[in-house]
């Protein structure tokens, strides 16, 4: 489900003003492939009592402390707690929200799939914020054809069900289009149950 414009431009505010906040204690770090060691071209931190990281010698997974200075992540924000009970339909709050800052001209995510989690039946929740980016859904297996939807600041996507499980990933973002994200860019916060 794609809801365009979900939150306000005053609601977009107050969520970038929380993540400014959050980052104080739990500063955007940029996450390492497992094994490899290359970096991803996002930085990230987290909201919520787990956080996704990746590192060179972790790998992925979830953890209740940052990877860099140990500092718990801070609560979910009012405005994404009551989003998840708007939208996912899930009878449990999310644990974790991942926060995603493509803050350079060619930052992308490659195709993938989210497999990290316990709960793989609940939904993910995504929120968009700043400039705009190229979002692409394919199907369940690798190497099938892919869908774009152009992703607007303060529209929100829920996959739940099948597409839970689908190949996903960003393949552009539309770079100094919008003002709201300090330095610019792109900022995506994903909202995760983990555990059953
Ligand atoms: C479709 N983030 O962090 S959010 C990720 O815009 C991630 O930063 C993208 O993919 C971003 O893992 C996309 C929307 C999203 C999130 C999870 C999904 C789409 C999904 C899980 C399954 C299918
Ligand atoms: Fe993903």
């Amino acid at each position: 489900m794609h809801y365009p414009l979900y939150f306000t431009p005053d609601e977009q505010a107050a969520l970038i003003e929380a993540v400014k906040a959050g980052v104080v204690t739990a500063p955007f770090y940029q996450p390492t492939m497992p094994r490899t060691g290359t970096p991803l071209s996002v930085v990230m931190s987290n909201f919520g009592s787990l956080g996704w990281v990746t590192d060179k010698e972790g790998g992925y997974r979830y953890e209740s402390r940052h990877p860099k200075n140990g500092a718990p992540w801070p609560p979910l924000p009012n405005l994404l707690s009551r989003l998840w009970e708007d939208v996912s339909g899930w009878p449990a709050p999310p644990e974790a929200c991942l926060i995603n800052w493509y803050h350079k001209q060619k930052t992308s995510m490659g195709l993938h799939v989210d497999q990290d989690e316990l709960e793989l039946n609940a939904p993910v929740v995504s929120v968009s914020l700043g400039d705009p980016a190229m979002f692409r859904i394919g199907g369940t297996t690798r190497g099938g054809p892919t869908q774009g939807i152009k992703l607007f600041s303060g529209d929100v996507v829920v996959l739940g069900g099948t597409s839970r499980r689908c190949y996903h990933g960003v393949s552009k973002i539309f770079f100094g289009e919008s003002a709201l994200v300090p330095r610019g860019g792109r900022i995506n916060l994903t909202m995760r149950r983990v555990n059953p």
